[in-house]
């Protein structure tokens, strides 16, 4: 599936704006089918957004279950006899949708896209309804998972991972218009030889019989460096601008579908950087020269939008990371918005793309987060089937990101068990499928801290070791010297496994203007204090090929006894203001001064 777009051939137009909304705990609205007319008792919600921090509401900030949207569109006029698709950039959790009374798709998981092909049911010119049903549960067989239970207060969604579980439309609504003959996929993949570019293309299509594919290359001034046809081929980029982290050189691939007049029936545009991937030893390589990540975990998460995408926000969060000198960023815990990816590749920042699989781990977020007492991998809680689910969303997040030269690297999991057989045989066949949707990138999974060297069964299927550690915080709280002997044994026992290292979490929750003489937890002192002793430890092992702080803002979290107004570990505020480590990494970084 291609993300909508506006070419020669296709139009798109956008939803986004204020739609109707009614929210549904009891689920009454399917049997009443609120979808064949008007949303009764409807409020309005913004679209994107999450819906719980928008309204002044309690009920939507806690609300679980089913969640109602609907408005009226106008197929433009100009339509007539194109392929119309309605195309959802992400529901979180999952959704139905139905133009007028047609159900047309239905999704599951909050991170990726859909589409439905509607075209039977619009006419050019006329309205429609859609009605979007989304729903924001999660459960045993949901990426990521959780579980409700009835408590005497009524019910209560719980669930292992430490972010708020914000839910809705997050991402832009589409209508599209495509040609009935129309390119349906591009794959590229990119090598270089010397100053010599290679673009691999394949490209499927529907409807296309008897027509050819032809791709045009063209480099950043719009100038044609490279021409072929056929389904698959390859192309040959002479003096070629190598997409590089710092450097997001991008060309252009045009698709098209022709026929033998020369008649253009569909053009697509697909921007390509040219650059390699590759684990050797413990280095980690982007065009044959080792990289180095430095950067954060990161969160979509803003107050009053919660996880919905915003320019504003998307082009601010990148002027910090060019400010701080970060040349990299890990999608924790889910993929983001494809204008993030979008941006990344042209400002040449490196990603760690991550699926939504966080907190299939009950030891550790049972102690932390509440709903204690389950078993993480058993017939009744992960099982075969939520594996599957898990499987849909490799395939999906591969599906989507693919072209993508600012990924470097997929990350299946955050934090899962991973000491057990059980957890073993879970991940096993997980990793063939990532290796199966995309054999050019390496593959691995965020490791947790209860799974240290020598106890972890699931780092022997990843290709880099990707490792979250809170020495200093979580165990040696306050005592940095006791911390950081403790770290550098632990990292010295990764580093014998012979591959690369990236420490893809580290960081201090902080109050920030809470100062103190002696390094105190919580205080900005205490966070300087604490990324220094980290960073002696990994410039003394050579296989740590990165460091990505936890986090890069504060962001919100479920409430509990172990948050106070969500997670302060940021290096800046959930506004974007800089706590005294902002500053003290900047300088490491940028070896500034
Ligand atoms: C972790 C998790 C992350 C949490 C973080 C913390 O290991 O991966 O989601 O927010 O720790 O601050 O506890």
């Amino acid at each position: 599936m291609l993300r909508p777009q506006d070419t020669a051939t296709r139009e798109r137009k956008n939803l986004d704006g204020i739609w109707s909304f009614r929210l549904d705990s009891d689920s009454a609205g399917r049997s009443a089918r609120w979808h064949d007319g008007p949303l009764p008792g409807a409020r309005d919600m913004a679209v994107p957004a999450s819906i719980n921090d928008v309204l002044a509401d309690a009920a939507a900030r806690d609300h679980i279950g089913d969640i109602w949207y609907q408005r009226t569109v106008r197929i433009p006029r100009g339509w007539t006899g194109q392929r119309v698709a309605l195309h959802f950039e992400s529901a979180t959790h999952r959704a139905t949708v139905w133009v007028d009374d047609h159900e047309v798709v239905s999704h599951e998981g909050g991170y990726t896209p859909f589409e439905a092909d509607i075209t039977e049911h619009v006419t050019a010119g006329e309205e429609i309804r859609v009605t979007a049903l989304v729903n924001n549960t999660l459960s045993f067989q949901s990426i990521p998972p959780g579980v409700i239970e009835q408590t005497p207060g009524g019910p209560v969604q719980r669930y292992w991972h430490d972010f708020f579980n914000y839910a809705g439309l997050h991402r832009s609504v589409w209508l599209s218009a495509t040609p009935q003959a129309r390119i349906e996929d591009i794959t590229v993949v990119t090598d270089f030889s010397g100053t010599t570019g290679s673009v691999f293309w394949t490209v499927e299509a529907a409807g296309g019989d008897g027509l050819d594919v032809q791709v045009v290359l063209r480099d950043a001034e719009g100038d044609e460096v490279a021409t072929g046809t056929g389904a698959s081929g390859s192309l040959s980029v002479p003096d070629v601008h190598l997409w590089a982290p710092g450097d997001g050189y991008l060309y252009d691939l045009e698709v098209r579908l022709v026929d033998d007049h020369g008649e253009v029936h569909d053009s697509v545009h697909q921007s390509v950087g040219v650059r390699t991937v590759e684990v050797r030893g413990t280095e980690f390589l982007v065009n044959r020269e080792p990289f180095y990540f430095r950067g954060f975990g990161m969160h979509e998460d803003h107050s009053v939008i919660g996880k919905a995408h915003s320019n504003a926000h998307l082009v601010n969060d990148f002027a910090l990371l060019d400010w701080i000198g970060a040349n990299s960023f890990r999608t924790s815990h889910y993929p983001y918005s494809e204008d993030v990816l979008d941006y990344a590749d042209r400002h040449g920042i490196v990603v760690i793309d991550e699926t939504a699989a966080v907190g299939l781990n009950m030891g550790l977020g049972g102690g932390i987060f509440g709903g204690q007492g389950y078993t993480t991998f058993s017939p009744d809680t992960i099982n075969g089937t939520s594996r599957e689910v898990h499987a849909q969303a490799i395939r999906e997040l591969v599906a989507r990101d693919k072209n993508h030269p600012s990924v470097v690297l997929w990350s299946i999991a955050n934090e899962p068990e991973s000491d057990t057989e059980a957890a073993e045989d879970y991940f096993r066949p997980l990793f063939d499928v990532a290796r199966e949707a995309d054999p050019t990138r390496p593959v691995g999974f965020v490791n947790v801290m209860l799974a240290p060297h020598g106890k972890c069964r699931v780092s022997q299927f990843a290709d880099v070791l990707m490792l979250n550690r809170y020495y200093g915080w979580y165990v040696n709280t306050g005592d940095l010297a006791g911390a950081e002997i403790a770290w550098t044994e632990e990292l010295g026992g990764w580093a014998s496994e012979g591959k690369p290292i990236v420490i893809t979490e580290y960081g201090a929750d902080t109050l920030a203007g809470n100062h103190s003489l002696t390094p105190q937890p919580w205080s900005e002192e205490y966070q300087v204090d604490y990324l220094d002793m980290n960073h002696r430890v990994f410039d003394s092992v050579d296989a740590v090929v990165g460091e990505q702080v936890w986090n890069f803002a504060d962001f919100a979290t479920t409430s509990g006894i172990m948050r106070v107004d969500g997670n302060k570990k940021g290096v800046f505020t959930r506004d974007r203001r800089p706590k005294s480590a902002a500053f003290a990494l900047r300088r490491r970084w940028r070896q500034e001064g």
